[in-house]
């Protein structure tokens, strides 16, 4: 039995997004779905227990942060991620490819892998393909992904061949190092910058291969959203449809949900979590910033349209005082918000694709939430 199978249970007639549910070790999930980000074996500011009770089925954690403190070995002989932190649903971990290129700094990359210095400490360190299988697997999510190279935006065309080219070959690689196919499931990453032809290789090197799902990697770099959505539109169609599709590094509500309408599955973003650490909301009438001093006397909820716990009990005004005064709660209570937006969405995206209507429901999003916003 495979560790990961996806069902998918309908398609929206108005939109072609799929409506469908993973199946892990850890439990299902309903998808289109977002999963919130717990980098360093936790979802900043927030207890598994209130993780849960926002809806979530699946979080993500990384392999690269990881590796550098508290190390792998020292999680598995914790007993594995999942006992580690206290959560018993889903995760899925990336692989430190992006953000070894994200936040190392002297990185050197080469044909076996990645040398870079922790910027932590400086240590001298090395991920390949076979490397991160071996934390992955020690660490022990559900899901674990391929090491891969995310090519900047812009890249020019002869670079990105070569690297798009070197990511297939390292997921092979990848494929053959991986020794726990029965309870965690390897998902492959497209990648091929801007270029559809390099998508397209991509694409088919990586579905030639078997994997359990594929993810959408090097989007969401800087590019211009309508260059995102083009990319999308020539890989969807070339990956299985018995299979997930992960758009990785996107949360924005309107990513979200153009996303969902061109055939991804599973997104993920530090989007709602970074942005609640300074105050900034989002809400069905767009992003609020709590800070402002129009909200000083507000004594009505963040958002009227909300049933989460903080806009359940709390107003405005009380929010803005605790960001402003720098106190914690604050920032757990604007966290917990900005999450069930996005997972509240989600659960609005899959009710509108059952009922062939997630066109109607973009529309109705915008008219609310403001264009452009994000
Ligand atoms: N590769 C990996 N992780 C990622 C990305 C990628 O391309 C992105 C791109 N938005 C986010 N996270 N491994
Ligand atoms: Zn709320």
């Amino acid at each position: 039995m495979a560790a990961i199978t996806y069902e998918l249970i309908k398609t929206c007639k108005q939109t072609g997004a799929r409506l469908g549910r993973v199946h892990t070790p850890h439990g299902s999930f309903d998808t289109p779905t977002f999963m919130p980000v717990g980098t360093q074996a936790t979802v900043k500011t927030m207890s598994p227990e209130e993780v849960k009770e926002m809806g979530a089925g699946i979080i993500l954690s990384n392999t690269y942060h990881l590796f550098l403190r508290p190390g792998h070995e020292l999680i598995k002989e914790a007993g594995g991620l999942h006992k580690f932190m206290n959560w018993d649903r889903a995760i899925l971990t990336d692989s430190g490819g992006f953000q070894v290129f994200s936040l190392s700094e002297l990185r050197k990359i080469t044909e076996e892998g990645v040398h870079f210095r922790s910027h932590l400490n400086g240590d001298k360190l090395f991920i390949g393909p076979e490397k991160a299988m071996e934390i992955q697997n020690a660490l022990g999510p559900d899901i674990m992904m391929a090491f891969d190279e995310c090519p900047p935006w812009p890249a020019d065309e002869a670079y990105v061949k070569q690297s798009t080219e070197r990511t297939s070959r390292w997921a092979e690689r990848c494929l053959k190092a991986h020794a726990r196919p029965d309870d965690q499931g390897l998902f492959a990453i497209v990648q091929g910058g801007m270029y559809p032809e390099y998508r397209k290789q991509s694409a088919a090197d990586l579905t030639s291969m078997d994997f359990p799902g594929y993810a959408i990697g090097g989007l969401s770099v800087g590019e211009p959203k309508h260059l995102m959505y083009e990319m999308l539109e020539v890989t969807t169609p070339l990956l299985p449809t018995n299979k997930p599709r992960y758009l990785m590094g996107v949360g924005s509500p309107d990513a979200l949900i153009e996303g969902s309408m061109r055939g991804v599955d599973m997104f993920d973003c530090v989007l709602p979590t970074r942005i609640a650490r300074n105050g900034t909301t989002m809400t069905s009438r767009g992003r609020l910033v709590i800070r402002n001093a129009a909200f000083e006397r507000d004594f009505g909820p963040l958002d009227p349209a909300c049933s989460c716990y903080t806009c359940r009990n709390y107003s405005r005004a009380y929010l803005r005082h605790l960001i402003k005064a720098d106190e914690t709660f604050g920032i757990r209570l604007t966290t917990y918000h900005n999450l069930y937006f996005l997972i509240d969405l989600m659960r609005q995206v899959r009710q509108a694709i059952a009922e062939d209507r997630l066109g109607d429901f973009k529309e109705e999003f915008f008219d609310r939430y403001g264009l452009n916003a994000e």
